[in-house]
């Protein structure tokens, strides 16, 4: 290869870096002023929550189940910067098309724009057209980025010998390539470049922190609420409903450690003090809307309650106990005329909206059953985290999460199973499902190598509404041995075991079982979590020392 084309080569190869370079600076600035300018309209219609967001709610439900399984509360994280990373290629690709073509390289930032736009304006808790405005915004910057970069990598005219009519030519000009020069305006890209790198970060800076500091109303709402005494204070925690054995779950589930489960990839904060409540529908003789000023104001219940996600894995860690304080949803619904079906009332099915537009549907006899089902204000104390739905959600006792936990509720619409198919079950989960009797093995963990003598083995079971009977622990192949329950709180809430096993040397399977108050043995049977929980029974394998 001759001298001359190795630099060719070698101005082409930067030339091509600094294409990819501008389509990556565009994205960049795109995304940078998109969250600048949500932090103006709401942080809900930034691009990538809007188009995470849609992803989610186009993820086939086995999909989901996998990434909830795989990332467990990261599946959001994960979601996010998969995202990022396509833009990131996509990008690449639009900054080597403008090289050649600028206007189209431009343009494909422009459809970007659209897309966000699109995917923000049809979110279902979309606040309208404004919500087109983050991605406008940016993908119109981003363009004109893209075009100005690919500007200044245009290649220079190359001047070569003056035509043979002039005057005659002095030395002949040598071709910048010849001589090392490069061909494009370098100087002007890596200023514009940096410009643009050091602008559109600013941007970014300002408005993610913009953004984090939002809501204050929100915030200020929830610091200012105080929860009133309970009219029915839960009953005292019977002695012994927390075994003291190192590495079961506490009984009572703090919140920071509570599971969380949802599909919002920002968290909503709602303004307690200008949120409200609509209850219609069939039925509905009175319909009505209450304010969280009003629900404070009504005679408060305060129960122990075990929630639990439909997602859970035999073994698995989205489930909580939790001290919920709020109203008794069956008293609500009867002040406004609902009957349940037993009593001819039209509507089998309670669907519950919330301010993201999660809808959840459960049946109207469960709720009015004389179960503790509630609009819950607090919880373990304190009014509602954000992430746990403040200011309102319901809880349900008996129903995993999915059909009966709405966070952030706004509406309640009664209908009928036949007339309305809620989010999930249009996600192909079951339209009912009460929580299946489940027990799992906090300690020991997985693998561990315990030493030969006395091994505690515990851990929690659950069979919310029915109630924990039983448990027993199997040693391998070995009998059913009964484990120590911890005393029973209430039917509505997990209890712990124990049993302590003379455990000896060598590798050995643990499994749990539990037995309802109904007298249903947990079955060995195992199903996945699609449609309607997972069953099965938890073992773990550990090597004894
Ligand atoms: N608005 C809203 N409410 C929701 C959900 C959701 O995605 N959005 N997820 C439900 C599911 S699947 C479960 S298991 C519970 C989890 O409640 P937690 O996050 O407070 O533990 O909330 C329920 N309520
Ligand atoms: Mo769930």
């Amino acid at each position: 290869m001759t001298e001359r084309k190795v630099l060719r080569r070698h101005i082409d190869w930067w030339r091509t870096s600094a294409g990819a370079l501008s389509g990556l600076l565009a994205g960049f600035a795109a995304l940078a002023v998109a969250e600048l300018v949500s932090a103006a309209v709401r942080p809900e219609a930034g691009p990538v929550v809007a188009v995470g967001g849609a992803a989610i709610d186009r993820t086939p439900a086995p999909v989901k189940d996998w990434a909830i399984r795989q990332f467990g509360t990261d599946d959001k994280l994960v979601l996010q910067a998969g995202i990022l990373a396509v833009l990131a290629l996509l990008a690449i690709v639009l900054g080597l098309i403008a090289l050649r073509r600028r206007r189209l390289g431009a343009a494909g930032v422009l459809l970007f724009g659209v897309i966000g736009a699109l995917a923000a304006t049809g979110r279902p808790d979309s606040a309208g057209i404004t919500d087109a405005l983050p991605s406008v915004a940016g993908a119109v910057v981003g363009a004109a980025l893209l075009y100005l970069l690919a500007g200044r990598l245009a290649p220079l005219p190359v001047p070569t010998a003056v035509p043979t009519a002039a005057p005659p030519a002095p030395e002949p000009t040598r071709v910048p390539a010849d001589a090392g020069q490069p061909a494009w305006d370098r100087r002007g890209f890596i200023i514009a470049a940096t410009a643009a790198a050091a602008a559109s970060a600013g941007a970014g800076v300002l408005g993610r922190s913009l953004n984090a500091a939002g809501g204050q109303d929100a915030i200020a709402s929830r610091n200012g609420v105080k929860l009133p005494a309970p009219a029915s204070a839960a009953s005292p925690t019977p002695k012994g409903s927390a075994l003291r054995v190192k590495g079961v779950s506490p009984f009572m589930t703090p919140n920071e450690d509570f599971y969380r489960v949802d599909t919002a990839l920002v968290v909503p904060k709602v303004d307690a003090t200008s949120w409200r409540l609509r209850i219609h529908g069939k039925g509905v003789a009175r319909e009505t809307t209450v304010s969280f000023a009003e629900l404070l104001r009504m005679p408060l219940i305060e129960r122990n309650i075990t929630l639990a996600c439909v997602s859970n894995e035999v073994g698995g860690p989205y489930v909580g106990n939790a001290r919920w304080i709020g109203v008794r949803l069956a008293d609500l619904l009867t002040q406004c005329g609902v009957r349940p079906p037993s009593k001819g009332g039209p509507a089998d099915q309670l669907v519950a909206r919330s301010v993201d537009g999660m809808t959840i549907g459960s049946p109207v006899e469960d709720v009015m059953d004389g179960r503790d089902a509630m609009l819950a204000l607090g919880m373990n104390g304190e009014p509602l985290p954000f992430a746990h739905g403040f200011p309102v959600r319901m809880v349900v006792p008996g129903l995993y999460g999915y059909v009966s936990a709405c966070k952030w509720i706004k509406d309640i619409e009664l209908t009928t199973f036949d007339d309305y198919d809620p989010y999930w079950v249009k996600r192909d989960w079951a339209r009912e499902a009460p929580i299946k009797t489940q027990s799992r093995i906090d300690t020991p963990k997985p693998f561990a190598r315990p030493k030969a003598g006395t091994v505690m083995v515990a851990g929690v079971a659950w069979a919310q509404h029915r109630g924990i009977d039983k448990v027993e622990v199997r040693v391998d192949d070995g009998p059913w041995q009964r484990a120590e329950l911890a005393a029973e709180d209430t039917r509505d809430t997990w209890r712990q075991w124990s049993f302590p096993w003379r455990a000896t040397s060598g590798g050995h399977t643990l499994t749990v079982r539990a037995t309802d108050r109904t007298g249903e043995v947990q079955t060995e049977k195992r199903t996945r979590t699609i449609p309607d929980g997972a069953s099965g029974r938890h073992s773990v394998v550990i090597t004894v020392d």
